[in-house]
């Protein structure tokens, strides 16, 4: 039963990031103010306040990247720099006026379904302590690349030198002068090594950037908006959603070439062998760099500065495998032993083993990581799961994407969840949970798509994949047949409990 102790909430938002905060926004907007956000950061922002690396920015275009109820007619350039993506966050909380309900430095350190009161009982850990909380709606927006993944290499614990992740960038650590390696190629490393590099050049400092596979880099198309620009975004009406529509169908249009349709991405993969050309003079470089599957495979990434900042006297790329690190070096399968005084690891983040999973249990106990140990990471529309009645995710399993901006998918999520809430609201239902067959059809269906894209059958290993090569992180069509098909809260598909136990 539920202790009077328990704060009694209807909604209990874990998560302050992208959609941690949509949700608070429109729940609010719908007259559902009570609620609390559980977020173990001390901000809003989730990944774009955790993320501070030197050159962290956006790789999707700014008027995308926002909110469609929050534009924001002064983004300094095409794609947004992390400062600038922070600050709009923190500064469309507080325009909304949400923020009294967020309580922050505060982990979720479990939740588990209560039958008798048909509530979640939530118990969090916080610089008071523990707190419980006893909630109808638990909406988890915990995020899809929010914990960093450490490499296993033997002897990394040993490092005695500066380490830290890429996500957790430690800003006391001076390069200058010093010799630095990162271990990893992706999206993070490919904006962290270019100013790395720069500071290590002007102080007499190495780079070694370990490459395990090569990624597909096409050139960056940035400019800054100029004063002009700006003050029409600001003053002439519609502008600013005009340009936000452009780039969403110029995104889209990605598509059909990432369902694998090869012959339409010849044009992405010219433009990035010509950027290998452009950027690097040294013919065996150039060879190192090129991958050897598709284009779209793992994340296409964009750059003008990558490929020059290998190609720079003091930087070195690696590609003979990691043997093991030492207390001052990297050691590589050939034997040679490289010193290093900062290891910095871009090797991204835990994506196919949702850590919250560990701490979820739904009817009769049942532990959420253990459903998944058995479907997969899976949900029905990316959002609701069988056996865990009244539990919504924003950008939960199948739902990231390769192409546009997940906060239309994160806008859509909130929709769905707020018609939900509604039919809940109007029916007087206690509880609604998807049927198995509704979940198993709708992966049935996602699983089958998924198998002719690039994702799958493009001949590589990447962080979409789970262990058993399944695709549980993207979604395999367009944004807008995403929004379509979450457009309404689809009842008939749900188990519902119409009797609302009161609580004491
Ligand atoms: O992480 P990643 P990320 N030994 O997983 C390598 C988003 N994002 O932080 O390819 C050696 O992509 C690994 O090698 P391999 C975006 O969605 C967006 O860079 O597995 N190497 C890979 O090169 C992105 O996709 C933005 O062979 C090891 C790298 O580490 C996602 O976040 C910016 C290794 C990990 O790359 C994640 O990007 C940043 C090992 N043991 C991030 N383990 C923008 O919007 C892993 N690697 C611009």
């Amino acid at each position: 039963m539920t202790r009077l102790d328990h704060r009694l909430v209807d909604h209990l938002i874990v998560g302050a990031g992208f959609g941690g905060l949509c949700a608070a926004i429109k729940l609010d907007e719908d007259g559902e103010r009570d609620y609390v956000v559980v977020e173990k950061g001390g901000d809003v922002g989730g990944t774009w306040r955790d993320n501070t690396y030197p050159g962290a920015a956006c790789d999707v275009p700014s008027q995308l990247y926002s909110f469609s109820f929050a534009p924001n007619p002064d983004w300094s350039m095409s794609y947004s720099p992390q400062p600038e993506i922070q600050a709009y966050l923190q500064r469309v909380a507080k325009d909304h006026g949400v923020l009294d309900r967020f309580v922050f430095d505060t982990l979720v350190a479990d939740a588990a379904w209560d039958e008798d009161t048909q509530r979640w009982i939530v118990r969090t850990e916080g610089p008071s302590g523990e707190a419980t909380y006893a909630a109808r709606t638990l909406i988890a927006g915990p995020g899809a690349l929010s914990e960093p993944r450490l490499p296993e290499i033997a002897g990394i614990e040993d490092f005695q030198g500066e380490i830290f992740h890429s996500a957790r960038w430690d800003h006391d650590v001076d390069l200058a002068g010093k010799r630095v390696a990162v271990i990893g190629t992706g999206a993070s490393a490919i904006q962290i090594v270019p100013e790395v590099q720069r500071t290590l050049q002007a102080t007499g400092g190495h780079l070694d950037v370990y490459q395990r596979t090569a990624p597909w880099v096409i050139p960056r198309n940035e400019h800054h908006y100029t004063p002009l620009q700006k003050a029409a975004f600001r003053h002439v009406p519609g502008l600013q959603r005009l340009a936000r529509t452009a780039v969403y169908w110029g995104r889209e249009a990605y598509v059909p070439a990432f369902t694998w349709k090869p012959a339409l991405a010849a044009p992405a993969k010219r433009s990035a062998l010509k950027n290998i050309e452009k950027g690097i003079s040294d013919p065996e470089l150039r060879a190192k760099v090129t991958p050897s599957y598709e284009i779209g495979c793992k994340r296409i990434l964009i750059s003008n500065a990558y490929y020059p900042a290998l190609d720079a006297d003091n930087c070195d790329l690696v590609t003979d495998p990691i043997e093991k690190v030492t207390g001052d070096a990297i050691v590589t399968r050939d034997g040679t032993e490289r010193p290093v005084d900062v290891l910095i690891v871009a090797t991204g983040f835990y994506t196919t083993d949702l850590p919250i999973a560990h701490r979820l249990r739904g009817r009769g106990g049942r532990l959420l990581a253990d459903r998944f140990a058995e479907t997969g990471m899976a949900a029905y529309k990316g959002s609701t799961i069988p056996e865990f009645p009244n539990l919504f995710f924003v950008v939960g399993p199948n739902t990231g994407l390769g192409h546009s901006s997940m906060v239309f998918i994160i806008e859509s999520q909130v929709r769905y969840i707020r018609d939900a809430l509604r039919t809940m609201r109007t029916n007087d239902y206690a509880t609604v949970e998807p049927t198995e067959r509704a979940f198993a059809d709708w992966n049935a269906d996602l699983q089958a798509r998924m198998a002719s894209t690039v994702w799958s059958s493009g001949g590589c290993s990447s962080w979409y994949l789970d262990e058993h090569g399944r695709n549980t992180t993207l979604w395999p069509r367009t944004t807008y047949v995403f929004r379509k098909l979450l457009s309404t809260f689809d009842v008939r598909s749900y188990r519902v409990t119409a009797t609302r136990i009161e609580t004491p």
